[in-house]
């Protein structure tokens, strides 16, 4: 087992209620050595919260979506590694750990996810979570569309495709950047980290977040979600057929 230093990267719009939280949890972490909040856009003290709880913070001015916050975060901690020398062939760079900013203390639980990344088992870890607190508001069309998908491109079946929390090796990273855009991103990473030739491995994890219900609101995230996941489909059939 080499000991790579882990960075964690947390994109969070609007979630001043629970950012601090989740960053003092994710601090804790055997492993991580920098937290990286994106706040995309908030209308509210995200940003000031993330700071005040020690976390390192890139601010959209304009909510540019999740992707683009993976993406400025992941630039972020290049520039870091950059500044520290690890550049070139052979430089020992991070893992990055994805976290959801509205896990609050329950990202306590996240460590399973990063020995199997720096023991050089699996590429990319996924955490699936346990039946949360209350019921989400959506009939599953977002999950099925995504699991059968992954499954069309690399017969690889998810538990739970939408997971947002990985912990990635950098090469994986790489390999899969540009990622696809929005809510698209989760099941782009999948399909292109094992198109690569890598491992992805699922791993349970005791997480409780907050879940979308069947308000207007839920039933909004849960159609742009539908699209960016069919768009990030639809790319990746183009990509198939055009090479
Ligand atoms: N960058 C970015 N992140 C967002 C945006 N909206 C939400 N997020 C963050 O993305 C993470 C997941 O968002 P949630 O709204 O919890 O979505 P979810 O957990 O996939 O949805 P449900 O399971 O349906 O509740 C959280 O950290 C949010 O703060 C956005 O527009 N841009
Ligand atoms: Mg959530």
């Amino acid at each position: 087992m080499t000991d790579t230093a882990v960075a964690a990267i947390i994109p969070a719009k609007d979630e001043a209620a629970r950012i601090a939280a989740t960053v003092d949890a994710v601090r804790r972490l055997d492993g991580i050595d920098l937290v990286v909040v994106v706040d995309d856009g908030s209308s509210d003290a995200t940003s000031e919260l993330a700071r005040a709880a020690g976390a390192l913070v890139v601010r959209h001015p304009r909510n540019r979506g999740k992707a683009a916050a993976m993406t400025s975060g992941a630039g972020y901690v290049s520039r870091i590694e950059f500044e520290e020398g690890r550049v070139g062939p052979g430089a020992e760079r991070r893992a990055l750990l994805f976290v959801d900013g509205d896990l609050e203390a329950s990202a306590a639980n996240l460590g399973v996810l990063i020995p199997p990344v720096s023991s050089g088992e699996a590429d990319m870890t996924i955490a699936t979570l346990p039946p949360q607190k209350t019921a989400g508001g959506g009939r599953g069309f977002v999950v099925r569309l995504a699991r059968a998908g992954i499954e069309e491109f690399t017969g690889f079946r998810a538990v739970q495709p939408l997971s947002g929390m990985r912990c990635i090796s950098r090469r994986a990273f790489d390999a899969a950047t540009p990622l696809a855009r929005g809510w698209g991103v989760e099941v782009g990473l999948t399909i292109d980290v094992l198109l690569s030739g890598m491992q992805v491995l699922e791993v349970p994890c005791e997480l409780h977040h907050r879940v979308s219900g069947s308000d207007w609101r839920g039933q909004l995230h849960r159609a742009r979600q539908y699209r960016d996941v069919a768009l990030a489909l639809a790319h990746r059939r183009l990509r198939r057929v055009t090479g």
